[in-house]
């Protein structure tokens, strides 16, 4: 069987070639050889490569500028907050927050996620209440609402999809009731590729006063995202999808929401003033960044910010087509990441033939079991595209598929 598929999403792409091997210099792991043959890099859901100007800035602040922020009167430390600061405000106009103060530094998505569920959970959440996440949702936008809903009494709740990997929206109208508290939804699917109707979840949600958090892991790195035009009310990234360092993601709030809730953590940096007796906090961001924050990681984010902003918005086309290979997850609206199995071969097997061929794909279920159970697959080979991967990487995985079929006799 032949199942030819034809995926345009936007992403920063969209450069003639010759632009495309310019920008691939730029990241040096991008040159090394696998199994004797030079890597092609297709797991960019997983995480992306790094610039040199990235991996620059990290080094430069290390070397010239290292000290605590928001401590010192010294010049260094100044110097060293003034950065970190600075990286609020790339990370501001990135998402197109209103205030830098609306972004607090994080881990990754999933802190974010983590953190919002906690702290708004733990203050909006009780006995009858409900959270409604999507059937596509990442583990990491599902674990951390069944923790808080268990604490509270709360019950979860799911939007269904239908086999192409979209959303119903009749179905998800139907579950906003009074009871709904937030609705927290994935903006792009890291194992369908699909990118959900954001714009209008949050309108529906908002229609009836209820919240909504964007988890935005895979979309950042792939569109540009404004999160006033969205009017979602949490959005949050990780920086190593998006080119910048791990270690180091945004939570983006909107300030009367963050200010409303409690802190996340407790600790240095976060409090006015503490006594023995009772502590008051410190203003959004503070509030929720406690302890020494991953000042290196904030700033080479903020180099992965100027980066991407010298780049383009595009269209990239990926496409597949390959004898034997049916893909999971054909929504109509799909970013460049493509999920798929090759009959009577294991994802695993695939994947480990195809890096004998220099190919890095990831496979497994993705940290999306419910989707892999929905598709009544026990897990997926997928590629995920970034602006540097060229029609050949596209040519190589093929290739290598190829060569699975024939190791498997397809
Ligand atoms: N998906 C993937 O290979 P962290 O690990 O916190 O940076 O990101 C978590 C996360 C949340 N939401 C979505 C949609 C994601 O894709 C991810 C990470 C990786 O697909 C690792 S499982």
């Amino acid at each position: 069987m032949t199942t030819a598929h034809r995926a345009t999403p936007r992403t920063r792409a969209a450069r003639p070639a010759p632009e495309v091997a310019t920008r691939r210099a730029d990241f040096p792991l991008l040159a090394t050889r696998v199994h004797g043959r030079p890597l092609v890099y297709l797991d960019n859901a997983a995480t992306s490569q790094k610039p040199q100007a990235v991996i620059d800035a990290i080094t430069r602040y290390y070397e010239t500028a290292n000290a605590n922020v928001h401590r010192g009167v010294y010049s260094l430390s100044e110097h060293a907050t003034a950065a970190y600061e600075g990286a609020r405000e790339k990370a501001r106009s990135f998402l197109n927050a209103r205030e830098a103060r609306e972004i607090i530094f994080v881990r990754s998505t999933t802190e974010g996620i983590n953190l919002v569920a906690s702290s708004f959970g733990r203050t909006n959440l009780g006995p009858g209440d409900e959270v409604l996440i999507s059937a596509m949702e990442h583990h990491s936008n599902i674990v951390p609402w069944q923790l808080i809903c268990e604490e509270r009494g709360a019950t979860l709740r799911v939007i269904p999809m239908n086999q192409a990997g979209e959303l119903l929206l009749d179905e998800y109208e139907r579950r906003l009731t009074e009871r709904t508290k937030i609705v927290a939804l994935v903006h792009v699917s890291n194992s369908l590729g699909t990118i959900n109707p954001v714009r209008e979840v949050v309108a529906r949600a908002h229609a009836r006063g209820i919240p909504v958090l964007v988890d935005g892991a895979q979309a950042a790195p792939h569109m540009p995202v404004d999160v006033q035009a969205l009017d979602c009310d949490f959005y949050t990234v990780s920086g190593h999808k998006m080119f910048g360092p791990t270690g180091i993601g945004m939570l983006y709030g909107k300030a009367p929401r963050l200010e409303a809730m409690p802190p996340y953590q407790g600790g240095g940096d976060m409090i006015r003033s503490v006594t023995f007796a009772r502590t008051t906090f410190a203003e959004i961001p503070a509030k929720f960044e406690a302890g020494t924050p991953h000042i290196a990681g904030a700033i080479g984010l903020g180099a992965a910010i100027d980066y991407l902003s010298h780049l383009d918005w595009g269209l990239v086309a990926a496409h597949l087509e390959v004898p034997g290979v049916r893909l999971v997850g054909t929504a109509a609206h799909k970013a460049s990441v493509i999920s798929f199995v090759v009959a009577g071969v294991h994802a695993h097997d695939v994947g480990t033939i195809v890096d004998q061929e220099g190919v890095a794909i990831r496979t497994g279920h993705h940290c999306t079991q419910p989707v892999m159970e929905f598709f009544g697959v026990p897990a997926t080979a997928r590629a995920s595209f970034a602006f540097y991967n060229t029609r050949e990487d596209a040519d190589a995985l093929v290739a290598a598929l190829a060569k699975v079929r024939q190791v498997f006799g397809g």
